[in-house]
């Protein structure tokens, strides 16, 4: 296999800045006329290559005149034309597809009778020969003709010029995109859709139209979406002066999606679990992740779309900087200190894990196999990350100004990552450009030490600080980041000094003076609001980690002190004897938080009283035992809940009133129900359990999906009554019965195997639906202890698994496959018996994605 590799990048010779596509869409194929028009930019090449996959080519035609079949070839996916000596021309083909047979959900494919693309990455070479890179941008004109019965919708993107009904109960429309754009944002839709309309007035008075559109039945469901959308532009309008540049706005819910959903130029397609939503068939955690998925999706209009990525190795460019931007809006719409600590936690679980493991990528990679393989936490929050490291650096207004410029400066073109970071360091002195950007040529997480040196006499503070990446591999990791850190020194109980300090060294010595503190030493917290991705060590003792939970404010370091105490606390259990000192101090610490912090947030005091989970652990444990940890974790959540019964009893109480305000009001008493709901039924006390399952038909499915979850591992028969009730409330709706499906699948009975495959087996399992089959997986692998079976049965079985999907579905398969790449941190006989499916699974054939992350897993 041949990688594609940064280093080789060429513009392409020809430049196509007009495209007309013509559909006609018939009973069991689609006849695709494709007219490309060229201008040669390389005058030293007379042949042209395009790209094309499973296109059924008729005729070619170079300006009007048929190609004789000696004037071209197809082979492997590539179309060759030559010899071209004109410098100016036009190539129409015309081929067949057939969008019915194609399972992979990429091009043009069908869902649920409805006609739907997916171009991003490579896909519109499914649909016509293209050069298909992200560098040649051009207008899109397209006609779509169908039979109107089973197609009254015909949607692609841009404004609709034109539409007339044909003979033969057949239509036709033509739709016209202004705006040059590469062939990935390509969209169109067609089929029996139900549209709702709304609009929003820009800043400057323009009148933009907004339909989403769903199928019949669904319409109830979109109002939560189309608020989001609401909200989202006019938060670009305000934060950003961007303002959005067309007529009209389409979204689309489609069934089976791979993804969440999808930025194509002004027809955005959404897996249907993103648009259709309301408090009733969804949680919290989802209506605030929906709301940000539209604004991701919205904001890639400036940042994706007009501004877009010169190739794929800048992909970050504009993924990295839309999750930065959609992490600002919810954190300006709800609470931006949660929304921080969250973001930490999710990127420290996902990305950290990814970057310790045999897949582990710079955010801009060097070469790839598979693009669609490097969709990854490393590329989008990690990218993320490096952005608002950036913005800390340069500060809010240098940030904003070099933001806009970067606008401004690439509108309509294709730019790369370092024209982005150049912009916004254009006038700064401080920060050094190209030792920068090395924090996008590392991979890895790297590893900070600090020391504190304390002359208590002279007051004077001095910090020791180191950086190292451990992992050798890549030559640019031994180079030193800049790493802002923003620290905080405790002088008092309620005095300290905040800063930030720039590490731009290997090793350095911050020397900090008049440090007044009243303790032995000072006490300083590092990383607050966790000002780089990165992991940190310190020679902070134990007593003075309580001590920073009684004295900060900042959420992130509240939560991430807490969380360094029950993974050492986890550690101890698992390899030496529970440190009972350790312990009861943590639990006479939460007591009293519980007790005398009346204004406490309480989505914070969930996470504070939430023992960490088995994905949010396993990465921190150098030898997993992953049976010892499961046990270790349900142990430690009797213990808590045993102790702090009496506390978490009146917080019920306390909270009881609020749960039932509507969304955004309530949703933190709602997170720190289910916490407490947990811990009471793991502590055995029965006086809960009656209560937990009186929600479990509750107009809430916040309240409803939290039972579910803290029943997952009580094992007794209220357990299979509320997976009953909730089944047969919401078997017809598929969004929302995924949820019971990542129930089933996590919990343990016996016979284990026999009741996930009775899942696959189930007449609601939709073989087609991506959702269904990864609610399946991923509660079997990341919730269900007997995955890890020491017979090695569960991996076995999930092994025959991904062999099944592999053929139909090899993107979500080869994400999929990631979850056996920690492997060489596993204990003996998970380890081998790992080992063994993964040589078992590399003996079949795979697709290509499957195929490359397989060997970087052995590798
Ligand atoms: N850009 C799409 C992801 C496309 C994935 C292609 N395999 C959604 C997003 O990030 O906004
Ligand atoms: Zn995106």
């Amino acid at each position: 296999n041949q990688y594609i590799k940064l280093e080789d990048y060429k513009p392409f010779d020809y430049e196509i800045p007009n495209i007309f596509l013509d559909f006609i869409i018939e009973d069991k194929r689609v006849i695709v006329k494709t007219e490309l028009e060229f201008i040669k930019k390389n005058i030293n090449i007379n042949s042209l290559i395009l790209d094309g996959i499973d296109i059924f080519v008729e005729k070619i035609y170079l300006d009007e005149s048929l190609l004789e079949e000696n004037n071209y070839s197809i082979q492997k996916n590539r179309l060759l034309i030559k010899p071209i000596l004109k410098e100016t021309f036009t190539l129409k083909i015309v081929g067949t597809i057939k969008p019915k047979e194609n399972f992979s959900l990429l091009g043009m494919y069908e869902s649920n009778g409805i006609i739907t693309t997916q171009c991003e990455a490579e896909g519109f070479r499914r649909i016509s020969y293209h050069s298909d890179r992200p560098d040649i941008l051009s207008k899109y004109k397209v006609r779509i003709e169908a039979n109107k019965e089973d197609f009254p919708v015909l949607l692609s993107n841009g404004n609709l010029v034109k539409a007339n009904d044909l003979k033969h109960r057949r239509h036709e429309v033509i739709w016209e995109d202004p705006y040059p754009k590469p062939s990935y944002l390509f969209a169109l839709v067609a089929g029996k859709l139900n549209c709702i309309k709304d609009n929003f007035n820009t800043k400057s008075n323009k009148k933009v139209e907004i339909n989403i559109y769903v199928e019949k039945g669904d319409e109830k469901y979109v109002k939560h979406s189309i608020n989001s959308l609401k909200k989202s532009m006019k938060w670009d309008e305000e934060k950003y002066n961007l303002e959005y540049d067309l007529s009209l706005f389409n979204i689309v819910a489609i069934r089976h999606f791979n993804m969440g959903a999808m930025e194509n130029k002004s027809l955005n397609i959404f897996n249907s679990k993103l648009i259709l939503a309301n408090k009733e068939t969804t949680t919290d955690e989802e209506l605030e992740r929906i709301e940000g998925v539209i604004a991701h999706e919205y904001f890639h209009n400036w940042t994706g779309n007009r501004i877009t990525c010169r190739d794929w190795f800048q992909l970050s460019l504009k993924e990295g900087l839309t999750v930065f931007r959609d992490q600002e809006f919810t954190s300006d719409l709800h609470n931006r200190s949660i929304k921080r600590l969250e973001d930490a936690k999710f990127l420290r679980k996902a990305q950290f894990r990814e970057d310790s493991g045999p897949t582990s990528h710079p955010v801009r990679p060097e070469k790839y196999l598979e693009i669609d393989n490097f969709y990854t936490t490393t590329i989008y929050e990690k990218g993320a990350e490096i952005i608002r490291m950036l913005k800390t650096l340069v500060k809010e207004e240098n940030f904003n100004n070099g933001f806009s410029n970067f606008i401004s400066t690439y509108d309509g073109k294709a730019a790369t990552i370092d024209q982005f970071v150049n912009k916004i360091l254009e006038n700064n002195k401080e920060i050094n450009n190209e030792k920068f950007k090395t924090w996008y040529k590392q991979n890895g997480t790297p590893l900070v030490k600090f020391k504190r040196k304390w002359d208590k006499e002279k007051q004077i503070l001095k910090i020791q600080v180191s950086q190292i990446n451990s992992n050798k591999k890549n030559l640019y990791n031994d180079l030193p980041l800049i790493i802002p850190i923003n620290i905080a020194i405790f002088l008092n109980s309620y005095e300290k000094i905040k800063k930030t300090l720039i590490l731009k060294e290997k090793e350095e010595e911050f020397t900090l003076e008049n440090i007044n503190s009243k303790f032995d030493s000072p006490i300083i917290s590092y990383f607050r609001n966790f000002s780089a991705p990165i992991k940190w060590e310190t020679d902070t003792t134990f007593a003075e980690k309580l001590l920073i939970l009684e004295f900060e404010t900042d959420y992130f370091t509240i939560y991430d002190t807490i969380k360094g105490i029950y993974k050492k606390i986890i550690c101890k259990r698992i390899y030496e004897e529970p440190d009972i000192n350790i312990e009861n101090k943590l639990i006479t610490t939460l007591r009293s938080i519980i007790r005398n912090n009346k204004s406490i947030n309480l989505s914070l005091l969930s996470e504070i009283l939430s023992i960490p989970t088995f994905s949010e652990i396993e990465s921190e444990i150098k030898k997993v035992d992953p049976l010892k940890v499961y046990k270790t974790i349900d142990d430690l959540n009797y213990l808590f809940g045993t102790k702090l019964k009496v506390e978490l009893l009146n917080k019920l109480k306390e909270i009881d009133k609020n749960i039932t305000k509507l969304w955004p009001e309530g949703k933190d008493e709602r997170k720190l129900i289910e916490t407490i709901w947990r811990l009471l039924l793991h502590s055995k006390y029965e006086g809960i359990k009656n209560k937990v399952i009186s929600y479990i038909d509750s107009n809430s499915m916040t309240l409803s999906k939290a039972a579910l979850n803290v029943f997952t591992r009580i094992n007794c028969p209220e357990r299979e009554l509320i997976s009953n009730i909730f089944f047969n409330k919401w078997k017809h709706n598929p969004v929302v019965l995924d949820n019971w499906f990542f129930f089933k699948a996590s919990i343990e009975i016996n016979n284990n195997q026999k009741n996930i495959e009775a899942l696959f087996k189930n007449e609601y399992f939709d073989v087609k639906s991506p959702n269904t089959l990864k609610s399946i997986l991923n509660a079997y692998v990341t919730r269900n202890s007997l995955f890890h079976s020491r017979d090695g049965s569960g991996y076995k079985y999930v092994a025959d698994k991904i062999l099944e999907y592999d053929k139909s579905n090899p993107i979500v398969i080869s994400r999929f496959l990631k979850i056996f790449s920690t492997f060489r941190q596993y204990e003996n006989p998970y380890k081998r018996n790992i080992i063994k499916v993964l040589d078992y699974i590399k003996k079949n054939k795979l697709s290509p994605n499957t195929r490359e992350i397989i060997d970087a897993i052995l590798n």
